[in-house]
């Protein structure tokens, strides 16, 4: 299963103790107390993986190691490691501890979330024309603790939205190297799957059912996939008795999730149109005119229809690459 939100504590090394030590080899007192190490800090960084937080799994905490305390003849104790940690892009970090939210969303991206104590000085840096032989020295300080929640919120362009078994993995499968499971029985896919369109990220998302809103059937849970999502595309399947009250059913749950996600532009695709002739699909069109938005047939063993989807993907491309024309 995808894990998509976790909690997870972390402590960050104590910085080392610096040293009191003197110089016995030309006999005199001269201070040679190092400094203690700094503690190890978390980091994260993005990665491409979606199933990157089942790491995080079974773990409760997580710590850096601590810095190692000053030594005799000026070596100063050793940093603690610090630790990385990868997480998916898309990956929403709310520090539970300080009320701060922060977002990975590129790949490499590396933050520093929690930051390890400082090492002590050593009886050395306190040295002075009134003191020469100091015997000062100080702790190393604890570094930063704090719970995190991390959230997954994939980043797409398009979410593939609508009850299950109408063929929104087969669609992705066709346009994409995606493989995901394909089975003729409502709820095959339990995950979601992300696929690539040149430079569009597709996520096909688990059905929905009337009530998932109340947890009926897998739930809405991965709804949030879609929150960032431009663009829905919407599947009816041609085999339903009653295509609009099928629309209604998704756009209600949609809604009861989030009613940002009925403002996304949205594609309404009659799917597996091959299942029946042309006068029935005339019908099942014209009793979603009700609906008040084009629906486009599709078969994904017709090439006529996936060129017209891949049409569309084009023109998707082409608004994303003018906003960030504009955005520079
Ligand atoms: N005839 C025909 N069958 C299709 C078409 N697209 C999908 N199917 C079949 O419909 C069934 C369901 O397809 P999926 O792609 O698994 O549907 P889904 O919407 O991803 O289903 P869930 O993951 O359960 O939500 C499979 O048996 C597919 O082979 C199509 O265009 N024409
Ligand atoms: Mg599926």
């Amino acid at each position: 299963m995808l894990i998509d939100d976790i909690k997870i504590k972390l402590k960050t090394g104590h910085g080392g103790r610096g040293a009191v030590a003197f110089n016995k080899i030309l006999m005199s007192l001269g201070p040679t107390g190092g400094n203690g190490g700094k503690g190890g800090s978390i980091y994260l960084e993005g990665v491409s993986d979606i199933g990157a937080l089942s790491y995080f799994r079974g773990k409760k905490e997580l710590a850096a190691e601590d810095g190692k305390n000053g030594k005799h003849q000026l070596h100063d104790g050793e940093d603690g490691k610090d630790i990385i940690l990868k997480v998916p892009i898309g990956t929403l970090v709310h520090n539970l501890s300080t009320n701060e939210d922060s977002e990975i969303i590129s790949i490499g991206q590396q933050m520093l979330i929690a930051k390890g104590g400082k090492g002590g000085k050593g009886n050395f840096k306190f040295r002075s024309s009134i003191n020469t032989s100091p015997t000062e020295f100080q702790e190393g300080l604890p570094g930063e603790e704090y719970e995190l929640r991390l959230e997954l919120k994939l980043i797409a362009d398009v979410g593939f939205v609508g009850l299950p078994n109408v063929g929104k993995s087969s669609l992705l499968n066709e346009l994409t190297n995606a493989k995901s499971k394909v089975a003729n029985y409502p709820f095959t896919t339990l995950d979601p799957n992300l696929g690539v369109y040149y430079e569009l990220v597709l996520a096909d998302v688990p059905g929905l059912i009337e009530g998932a809103s109340n947890n009926k059937g897998l739930g809405i849970k991965f709804l949030r996939h879609i929150d960032r999502t431009k663009t829905l595309f919407h599947f009816i399947s041609s085999e339903s008795s009653d295509p609009v009250k099928d629309y209604q059913i998704i756009r209600n749950e949609l809604g009861a999730y989030n009613e940002k996600l009925l403002d996304k532009t949205e594609y309404v695709f009659l799917s597996k149109s091959d299942l029946l002739d042309k006068k029935k699909i005339k019908e099942k069109l014209d009793e979603l005119k009700k609906i008040g938005k084009k629906v486009i047939p599709i078969s994904v063993i017709d090439d006529k229809s996936i060129k017209h989807v891949e049409k569309i993907l084009r023109d998707i491309i082409k608004q994303k690459y003018k906003k960030t024309l504009k955005k520079d």
